[in-house]
Formats: structure tokens, sequence, C-alpha cells
């Protein structure tokens, strides 16, 4: 299998418009490995029953695959052909048979990591969406499921631990080499197969589920590693607990093992029974993982967790139904960390990354709806818009019918589509029909792209007041005109003028393009608390009285919604200086002021709130970006916070930091603060800043404040930068994930001459493009340093195009994930413009493009 060439870069539409069902279905798959690191011989049964009416032939998909032999039903068979990369099989007018292919894949060679591919020696697999075809001849499409036996056998020394999915049922020896026989009950997709085989050490553990079954759980990771899998452990049996509490979904083998892989282009796969993980998703301890590190640990035990349910038993008829199972798998992730921690704080940092990545998607050349339309590469589908918006989608709906209704339409969905294949549409009327609403309206969500836009105005009627709604869906590619949306809208009015009289929330149901919603009886003008918990995934306009921000900022009961005030506070401000006005950086000091002077009680939401928006957000708001002027007046405000609250963060900073092991809310909170407190006084430039920072950085018992410390240090030029880098790389050379935030916290670096420094850690000896969190950790990091990358001679564009290009021949589905930057360049003045579409046009010219990256990039030069 030679990667380069197994991927054509002839650019075909698939339209979801023409979905068939399948012609063949294949209840019963037996498959045969014999396992080497170059050359693995995958032995094939595929029971096949007629599904069409009429004769037709089997397809088969593969790619890169040759067939060295076909047998049906037992006999050496010549009626097959190729067409293209596909295997035409064919069978006359038989209504059943067993059709046997034997092919032979490299490991080794497979530097795309989809399919079965080698990591650290240890054999693995990474199907969705089409990687199954890399391993063998199947229609690998996930509406054909199939109850399947895999027999494995290879060298005991060399691949001691050999798993699959299900249940081991038979295991032995044979000379040097050993086999297993793994079989799971449970039909399932292709792309749900796995197997591992590896040096692997396990930490076990057990499950008793609420039927009273026991379920034996393993961690397998590389010996050395041990130590540092308990907090994924827990968060498994979190989950379990959890899923059953609130949704009640039990499991359903009485085995679930994870298998953590140091090369994995994503963060982890369900894969039913035998889940594999990116490491840096299962490894921790207080050393080496932040405690942002060990909520990402949490959080992704848990998703895939709850895909057993939410995509495994009920999966998806096409990958244009992607979002059914991860948009709604998000969403049950999301409400499983709010339930272990703040939900607060993680419906603050949901919305951040919503805003972050999903709106720039909606509002660009890729926007797409979170059920798309057509694709040419389904890996670039794994998107923002799919997952997070489709985590909010589903929100909304819960919102409208209250915890208990959606419970009920749940529990439809789950029952009425067990085993099945299902579609967005099936969850839709599952929810209606079980929760009793109507969503006729609300069905656009699945159909149009673009962030909606609420425009508001408040109406003064003698005393009554109310609202003017008036909404907008913005013009995406391939929808110009689009329909408004049905939304909840979470409403409440305060009197400022110390009355306490308010309205209490309300929810609206917003369905028309304009709408009045009437408040109440104020005296004067309220201060409006809008969107409060981020009810729609939507753009608020408001033109908000003088100190009404700052009230609301004080005094609001929904914590989400103080934070939105601060935030909005903090917008206006850099916003109008950005845009040439004179800055009052009071109003915003006072706010933050203020939120401080809640830390004892809640520091974790305490430091979400005071946290400046990202200099990205910023731009966002700006018809035209000037990341250079972003990142001037956001330092200049930094440092007026920094220096007016001194005091403050100074007494923050001398207290001791809790203790890296302690792991409570209350001490998260209390670092998290921290880490905000040095970044102001950093941002001050008072001469003792780097000293301090170098004995936080010396003196921390974890890894949360070294990393605070480090990258603190790593934005300045002192002697302090230099010797913090060397110690942390000396100390860490050895373990990759640390490593990767060595390069990361360069490639954040606020200096001047960062994209010459990402380009140097580019030719560093533990650089490499064959491992895909190092690549995020340099040049992924460098794309989010809005300043940095969109230099104005175009030497970060130039970087990134010159990655694409050398990462694309050996992994393409990471090398088109680094486009979408370089695509949003109608948002910036014409000299960046033109920079980075001749940087998409170097790219488009290469020959033997990807389909991954000729999508992305051919898309992104649309504009
Ligand atoms: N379902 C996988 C993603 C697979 C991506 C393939 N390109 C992980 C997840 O969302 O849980
Ligand atoms: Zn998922």
């Amino acid at each position: 299998m030679t990667d380069a060439s197994s991927t054509p870069a002839m650019p075909v539409t698939i339209h979801r418009g023409d979905y068939r069902p399948p012609e063949w279905l294949i209840p019963d798959i037996a498959l045969d490995f014999a396992l080497g690191i170059d050359a693995t011989r995958v032995a094939a049964a595929l029971s096949v029953v007629r599904h069409a009416d009429a004769p037709v032939p089997l397809v088969l998909r593969g790619d890169g695959l040759t067939p060295a032999a076909v047998r049906v039903d037992g006999e050496v068979w010549n009626g097959w052909r190729m067409d293209g990369s596909d295997l035409i099989v064919d069978l006359g007018d038989r209504t059943a048979a067993t059709v046997e292919v034997d092919t032979v894949v490299d490991p080794a060679s497979n530097t795309q990591l989809s399919g079965l591919y080698a990591s650290n020696s240890m054999l693995c697999t990474q199907c969705e969406a089409e990687g199954f075809r890399r391993i063998t001849f199947h229609p690998d499409r996930p509406d054909v499921l199939s109850r399947y036996k895999v027999r494995m056998q290879g060298d005991k020394a060399k691949f001691p631990i050999l798993l699959s999915n299900g249940n081991c049922v038979a295991q032995g020896e044979q000379g040097s080499d050993h086999w297993a026989l793994w079989e799971d009950p449970w039909p399932k997709p292709s792309y749900l197969f796995a197997l591992v085989a590896g040096d692997l050490v396990v930490n076990r553990d057990s499950f008793t589920t609420m039927s009273g079954r026991k379920v034996a759980l393993g961690i397998w990771v590389r010996d050395g590693d041990l130590d540092r899998t308990g907090h994924a452990m827990q968060a498994l049996k979190d989950s379990m607990k959890w899923d059953e509490e609130v949704y009640g979904r039990e499991y359903d083998l009485d085995l679930f093992n994870i298998v953590a892989v140091s090369d994995f282009n994503m963060g982890a796969m369900e894969n039913k029974g035998l889940n594999i993980f990116n490491t840096r998703y299962i490894l921790a301890d207080p050393d080496t993982a932040t405690d942002m590190d060990y909520d990402g640990v949490e959080g992704v035990v848990a998703h895939e967790y709850f895909h057993n349910w939410s995509g495994n038993r009920v999966t998806c008829r096409d990958w244009f139904q992607l979002s059914l199972k991860e948009g709604f798998t998000v969403f049950r992730d999301q409400n499983f960390s709010a339930d272990m921690g703040s939900p607060a704080v993680k419906r603050i940092e949901d919305v951040r990354l919503l805003r972050a990545a999903q709106f720039p998607e909606d509002a660009g050349p890729l926007a797409h709806p979170i059920r798309p339309d057509s694709y040419q590469e389904i890996s670039n589908f794994y998107t923002a818009t799919v997952y997070n918006k489709g985590a909010e989608i589903i929100r909304m709906m819960a919102t409208m019918v209250g915890p208990e209704r959606f419970r009920k339409g749940t529990d439809l969905y789950f029952d009425r589509h067990d085993g099945e294949a299902a579609t967005c549409e099936d969850f839709v009327r599952a929810i209606e029909d079980g929760a009793g609403v109507d969503l006729t309206q609300f069905r656009r969500w699945y159909e149009q792209a673009g962030t909606p836009r609420l425009s508001l105005s408040l109406v003064d009627d003698g005393g009554q007041w109310a609202l003017d709604v008036q909404q907008t869906v913005p013009p995406t590619p391939g929808q110009p005109d689009k329909q408004p949306m049905m939304m909840p809208l979470k409403l409440a009015a305060f009197a400022m003028d110390g009355s306490g009289a308010a309205m209490p929330e309300m929810l609206v149901t917003l369905t028309d393009a304009t709408q009045r919603v009437a408040l109440g009886a104020f005296a004067a003008r309220p201060a409006l608390s809008i969107n409060r918990g981020f009810s729609a995934p939507v753009i608020v306009d408001y033109a908000r009285a003088p100190g009404e921000l700052a009230w609301l900022a004080a005094n609001d009961d929904d914590p989400f919604a103080r934070y939105e005030a601060l935030q909005q506070l903090m917008l206006d401000t850099l916003v109008a200086a950005v845009s040439g006005g004179t800055p009052d950086h009071s109003v915003v000091i006072d706010a933050v002021a203020g939120t401080l002077a809640g830390r004892q009680t809640d520091p974790a939401f305490v430091a979400e709130a005071v946290l400046l928006p990202s200099e990205a957000f910023i731009g966002d708001q700006m018809v035209t970006v000037d990341p250079d002027a972003i990142r001037r007046e956001r330092l200049a405000l930094q440092a007026a916070i920094g220096a007016a609250l001194e005091r403050e963060w100074r007494a923050i900073l001398s207290g001791a930091a809790p203790p890296a092991t302690d792991l409570s809310r209350a001490a998260k909170g209390g670092r998290r603060l921290r880490g905000v407190a040095l970044a102001y006084l950093a941002a001050t430039g008072r001469d003792d800043v780097p000293a301090l920072a170098f004995r936080i950085f010396s003196d921390a018992d974890g890894m949360t404040e070294r990393q605070a410390a480090l990258a603190t240090l790593a934005h300045g030029d002192s002697d302090e930068r230099v010797a913090s880098l060397d110690i942390f790389y000396q100390r860490y050379r050895d373990n990759p994930l640390v490593l990767d935030k060595w390069f990361q916290v360069q490639a954040w670096s606020l200096r001047a001459d960062t994209v010459h420094a990402v380009k140097e850690l580019a030719q560093h000896p533990d650089f490499t493009l064959a491992n895909p969190n190092r690549v995020r950790a340099l040049y992924g990091a460098l794309t989010g340093n809005q300043a940095a990358f969109h230099q104005a001679d175009g030497a970060g564009y130039r970087l990134i195009a010159d990655l694409v290009i050398a990462l694309d021949p050996k992994n393409p589905q990471t090398a088109a994930r680094m486009i979408p930057p370089l695509g949003r360049w109608k948002r910036f003045d014409e000299g960046r413009q033109r920079l980075m579409r001749a940087e998409l046009e170097r790219i488009l010219a290469q020959p033997g493009l990807s389909r991954d990256v000729t999508e992305q990039a051919s898309k992104s030069l649309l504009g």
C-alpha cells in the first residue's frame, strides 16, 4: 500500500439526496489476521445476502488494496474485476453467498494513520469514517451492520497482547506465535471495527451496572505509563454511572477496553468495546498534566463511552447524518462534565469554543449545515459545526421541552432505533413524539448554515416595556436566501435604579423574522439579560444604555450572563480602541475589580470571567480584521488592568498554590486564577515579573502552575525565559505529551519573532511530521496566534502552506485540517488577502494532491 497513490485527487462530489439503501447486506463477517508490522495478511469471509430485488453485482470498496485471492462459497472465483480501487464480484443470480477475499497490508508504511497502522511497534486500527476499506474490501458504509468474528495470530514476543471488539472467546499458542479469537455479539458497521496487537500493560478495574452485571474494565498503555491512567479510569466509571442515571443507558458487554496510542489523527475513537485513544486523552498525573488536560481526559473518555448508545447501538445511516451521533454525544459529554464540575464554568468554556471554532467556520467559505448536503472527502466534515453547533441544536430542543420531556424523547429514540442505522430526521421525530412538541420549523437548523443574528430594540409603551426582535440568517456558500429559525431565547430584565424590580427569567420561542416580546412594567429603562445560558447559538446586537453592561456584570443572577456582560464590556472597549477611538479603560477595570471581589467563593468562575476576549474573537467583531492593532490594544488594556489592580494580582499570587494533587473544584479554580493573575501582572512589564514567574515555575509542584509560568515567560525576552525553556526541555524531553507543550508555548508567544521561531523549531530534532500531536502543537498553535500567523509579510501563511505541502503525501487528514485558517482571507486587508490566496493557489498547484486537501483548498479559495 503506497500512501500517496491510494487517494485519487479527482474530486467526486457525493450528495445527500443520492442515498440508496445497500444492495447487499452482510449479517456476518469473519476476519483472520496474520500479523506483521510490514505485512499483515487479512483473510475476510463475508456472508452476503442480497437486499436488492433483482440480481446485481456485489461492490466492495477498497483503498490501496489488491485482492490476493477471491473465493465464493469455498470455490476459487473468477467472476470479479477491479473498478478503480473497488472490487466488483459478480454473483450471478445468487441471493446469498460467502465471499472470501484475501489481502495483504503494510502497517509500517501506513503514515495516513487510517486503516491498520503501526505506532511504536504496536499495531492498531482507525476505521472511521472510511478506513476499513484500507484493511479489506467491504461496502464500508455505516448502514451495513454485521456480527464480527476476528481471529488474529502473531509473534508472542512482538505482540503479547491481542485485542478486538467484544469478548475473547478462545486463545492458544502455535510455536513462537499465539492467537486469539474475539467475537462481538452486537451487529456493527465497519467503521466501529478495531484491532490492537502489541506490548501493552493494563490498569484493570470493574463496574457493576444498574442491573447488577459486572463489567471488566481495562485501560491499556505502554510500559511506564500505567501510573498515569487513574484519572481516565475514574472518568470511565463516572461516565458509566452517569449514563445510567441521566439517560437510563446501561453498558451491554462484559468487557470494556481502552487502548492509548501515541500517533493518532484525532482525540479518540469509540470502537465497540475497544475504544482507541490518543495518549493525550488518557495519560494524566499532576507532574505532567494541567488541570485543563485532566478535564480533557474526563470529557473525551465520557464522550467515547457515551457513543456506545449514541453512535454504536443507534448508528448513522450515512455520513451526512454524522451530527446525529456527534452533536448528541457532545451535548451528552458537555452535561456530564458540567455535572462533574461547575455548570457555569463549563458553559463558558463551551461557548468560548463555539465562538472560537464554529462561528468563524459558519461565516467563511467552508460553512455547511450540521447535516451537510454534499462532500468530496468525509474526513473534512468532522467539524466544529457538526460537533459543537450540532450539540447546540440538541441543547435547544432540550431547553424548549425541559428535562423530563426531553428524556421521554431520547428514550423513544433509543427504543425505536436500537440496532438501526438512523437519520437526524429520526432523532427529531422521536423528540417530537416523545416530548410532544412540533419541531417542523426547528428542522431548518439541520438545513441552513450560518450563524443567525438577532437585532434587538427596546420599546417603551407608556411604562410597559417590550422587545422587538429581528432575526436574520446570513447567506452562506450555496445558500443565498434563508428562512427564520425557531429558537429558545432566555431573557430577564432588572431595574437598575435600586428598586429591585425585576422580570424573572422567561423562555421565549422565536419563530418569526420580526417578533415583539412583552417584558412588563418598569419605571425606567431596565437592564436586559439576553440569551441567558447561551440558550441559542446566535449573535445578538443590542445597543445598551450607559452603565448597563457594568450593572449586569455585577448584579445579574445568572453567572453565564454576568460573564457575557463583562466580556461585552471588554469587547466594546477593545473594538472602539482598535477602530481608532480613545479607549476608556476605567469601566472595564472597575468591572474586573468588582468581579474579583467574589474570588473566594468561586475562583474558577472569576478566573474565566476576568479573562480578556481572544484576539481572534475581537477580530470577528470587525469588518476588516487588523491583527496588529488588535494585539496592541488588547495588550494595552491588559496592562491597564494589570497595573490598576496590581495589588489584587500580587495578593492572589502571594499565597501558596493549592497542592497539585488536589483536584477539587476549589483547588483547580485557585490555580486557574493564579495563572490569570500572573498574566495580568506580566502585562504591566514590571521589572520583578520574570523573577517572580521563574520562582513560580521552579517551585511548582505540578504542571498547571509550571506551564502557566512558562507560557508567561515565553512571551518575554528575559534570561529567565531561556532558562525555563531549557530546564523544561531537559526535564521532559522523553515525555512526548509534555514536549508538545514545550513546542506549543513557543508558538503561542506574543514575541515579534514567533513565526521565525516556529520555522526553526520545525528543524528541531524532536520535531516530526509523523506525529499529529506534535504537528498540532507547533503549527496548530501558530494558526491560533492571530498576530503571528497574519504577520504582514505573509511568512506565517507561507509556513503553513509549506507544511500542508510536505504533510499531504504522508497524512492528508491532518494536512487538510491546517487549511481553514488560510481560507479566512476575506476578513483581512487586501495585502493579506493576496498573500493568503497565493498560498492556497500554491497548494493547489502541487501534483498528486489528496482529495482531503484538494477539497479544503479549492473551497477556501472561492471565499
Ligand atoms: N468518532 C470519532 C471521530 C472519527 C474521525 C475520523 N476522521 C471520534 C469521536 O467523535 O468520538
Ligand atoms: Zn464523537
